[in-house]
């Protein structure tokens, strides 16, 4: 044994007899970084719903505005299967009922730019992980009806079409909601002011043109043991952005898979409506199954200059020994959009990060102008796993994570999570702005406060003496944190490589 070791090991011997637990690292939710506002409680709901998250989601209020949701769903309706690349991909829409939870009137005038436009999105849930895995052009709404699916409504003017009154309902069927003659794309709109071009170019005439399309494989049953499934939509008007009420425009509500006929699968949906919450949300409400919270998900708002972002992350031990670090980003509707995604990720050979992936969606349709091209990511160096789509200056239709869309970013590491910032690089501005999540621990990190120090000799000790009272000390900690010669133990043969870690070795 080395002269250097025996000390080592004597310094260890010494700190095991000195040991006193420490305070459990402290987690905080840095929540200081993201803006919550309160959600509005739409008077006296006349149909059942989930109510928003308190703190959340949700718009001003009250405040003297038109304040429009998406109050319930309907459908959805499958219109068509083809095949595309040699997949089988089927074709959806959503219908809706839209609420003004606001105190005003909402502007619904047809052949004019001001009135709401409504689209859906498909996601499922499985295995942990939540994706988006189709997603519509909009329908150009024209006139709306005064119902009272969101409560007691004041209608406007009665049966004149143009303005939804204050706590009203209009509802619009499925079939309309697909119809391809009252469809526009959504590269056209502004989501964070709401404009748009009224006359609009429309989809083709293909049962998948404009339409949420999914692919069979991610809905058939054999093959997505176990997943969750729910449909979303997301609203937009000028009268609600202006008011700065375009952060409670989306709803999602579950999808039931049903028979298999005519080459694709029927979808219905069921339960509860979730409203004004993103399907993001489902992540973190039947994360553990049906209706079962996975208290690992956590999900937080982020409000930038022009509208909302929602990230959502789940970082836990996977069947493979390692740590999966899941990531999921939806744009609610900043027109900026989202160009880059980057995770303090340390030395990335120490980590071991492996299955780098991202997955995005498919914006689809006729004279779509965007590129599709997966986001490359740079592997972890410079201690910054990083993806990015192409720079806006360099490509303005590079596939940004556009408004109304969700992109996942994973990768599994040897270490436990530890308290992050991550940055997420704005595609039209070009800034970033940074917010709270998770990354891997550096190797050697025993009590997870995000670097290797003095302070970890401790807990390394105390890993190594006593495996159930380290667990007990430093919850959510690994003591594989501390297997500094990957050999999947931390035991004494990690002592020499964790004091050279620690002298900078
Ligand atoms: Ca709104
Ligand atoms: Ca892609
Ligand atoms: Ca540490
Ligand atoms: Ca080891």
């Amino acid at each position: 044994m080395s002269r250097r070791l025996l000390l080592i090991a004597g310094t260890l011997v010494l700190l095991m007899t000195a040991w006193s637990p420490d305070v459990a690292p402290a987690r905080p939710r840095a929540d200081g970084e993201v803006g919550f506002s309160q959600p509005p409680d739409a008077a006296a709901p006349a149909e059942p719903h989930l109510p928003a998250q308190p703190g959340e989601f949700g718009g001003e209020w009250p405040s003297v505005t038109s304040d429009l949701i998406v109050g319930e769903t309907a459908g959805p309706r499958k219109w068509g299967t083809a095949t595309v690349d040699g997949m089988a991909m089927t074709s959806y829409s959503h219908g809706w009922t839209g609420c003004n939870v606001g105190s005003v009137p909402l502007q619904w005038i047809d052949g004019t730019p001001n009135h709401p436009v409504i689209g859906g999105n498909i996601y499922r849930l499985r295995n942990g992980r939540i994706e988006q895995l189709g997603q519509s052009w909009l329908k150009w709404e024209f006139c709306c009806l005064e119902g009272g699916v969101c409560g007691a409504c004041s209608p406007y003017c009665g049966a004149c079409c143009d303005h939804l009154g204050v706590g009203c309902s209009s509802p619009s069927t499925a079939d309309r909601c697909g119809s391809q003659s009252l469809l526009g794309p959504r590269w056209i709109i502004n989501p964070s002011t709401g404009v748009f071009t009224q006359n609009h170019p429309h989809p083709g005439s293909g049962t998948l043109d404009g339409r949420i399309v999914v692919r069979n494989d991610d809905l058939n049953p054999a093959l997505n043991s176990g997943a969750l499934f729910f449909g979303e939509l997301l609203t937009l008007s000028p009268d609600d952005a202006a008011a700065g009420n375009g952060e409670n425009n989306m709803s999602y509500k579950r999808l039931n898979v049903g028979a298999f006929t005519g080459g694709g699968y029927a979808l219905g949906f069921t339960g509860l409506i979730a409203r004004t919450l993103p399907a993001i949300y489902a992540w973190q409400a039947h994360g553990g199954g049906l209706n079962v919270p996975d208290p690992n998900v956590v999900i937080q708002t982020i409000d930038v200059t022009d509208g909302r972002l929602v990230l959502g992350y789940k970082a836990a031990l996977a069947g493979n020994g390692l740590f999966h670090y899941e990531f999921a980003l939806l744009n609610v509707n900043s027109d900026a959009s989202v160009g880059s995604f980057s995770i303090p990720a340390g030395d990335a050979a120490d980590v071991l990060l492996a299955d780098i992936g991202f997955k995005d969606v498919d914006y689809g349709g006729d004279g779509m102008p965007y590129d599709l091209s997966d986001w490359p990511n740079n592997a972890g160096a410079d201690g910054l796993l990083t993806w990015a789509t192409t720079p806006f200056p360099v490509n303005p239709n590079a596939n940004a994570l556009r408004f109304g869309t969700m992109y996942n970013f994973r990768f599994d590491a040897r270490t436990s999570p530890v308290d992050r910032l991550i940055t997420i690089g704005r595609f039209k501005t070009g800034d970033s702005i940074t917010v709270p999540g998770k990354g891997p621990a550096p190797l050697g990190d025993m009590n997870c406060d995000g670097v290797l120090d003095i302070l970890d000799i401790n807990a390394f000790t105390l890993a190594l003496a006593d495996p159930a009272a380290y667990a007990a000390a430093y919850p959510g900690c690994a003591a594989t944190n501390g297997d500094m010669n990957a050999d999947g133990q931390t035991d004494i043969l990690d002592i020499n490589p964790f004091a050279d870690a620690l002298a900078g070795g």
